[in-house]
């Protein structure tokens, strides 16, 4: 049997500041508008906060009371490298299933790379579902 924190739908995957951008929404191409975000990956969601919480690195979900900005579902999303559609590097693309799309960024190679792993890993377990 699985281990119970497993099963724990909400179970916080990974969690940091990251760059991001919104590019569609809905299908509908967005002017980019590139900022920092913290980013929270848990449960079958991707959500992202203005602000890391007060707290942090103790605390992994947003500031107690705060509201995120936004957040995705991603069952079904579509994750790849972000290279053609940015001159940034280090970059990652999201498509949800509804047409939403955004880019990932971080400087850190290798927490970009943390975080295509976890999304990956989160998309794959949602697909087996
Ligand atoms: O994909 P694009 O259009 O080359 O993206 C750049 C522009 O969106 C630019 O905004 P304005 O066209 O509103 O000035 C942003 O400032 C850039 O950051 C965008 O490119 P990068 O390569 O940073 O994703």
């Amino acid at each position: 049997p699985l281990p119970q924190v497993l099963d724990d739908p909400h179970e916080v995957e990974r969690s940091g500041m990251l760059n991001m951008t919104k590019i569609a929404q809905g299908g509908r191409k967005l002017r980019k508008n590139w900022g920092p975000s913290w980013v929270v990956l848990a449960g079958n969601s991707l959500v992202f906060y203005r602000e890391p919480p007060p707290t942090a690195p103790c605390t992994v979900w947003g500031p107690a009371g705060s509201r995120p900005e936004s957040s995705v579902d991603l069952r079904g999303a579509a994750l790849a490298h972000g290279r053609q559609l940015s001159s940034r590097r280090n970059v990652l693309h999201i498509r949800t299933v509804p047409g939403h799309e955004f880019l990932l960024q971080s400087d850190q190679e290798a927490e970009l790379r943390a975080w295509h792993c976890a999304l990956r890993a989160v998309i794959e377990r949602l697909d087996r579902e």
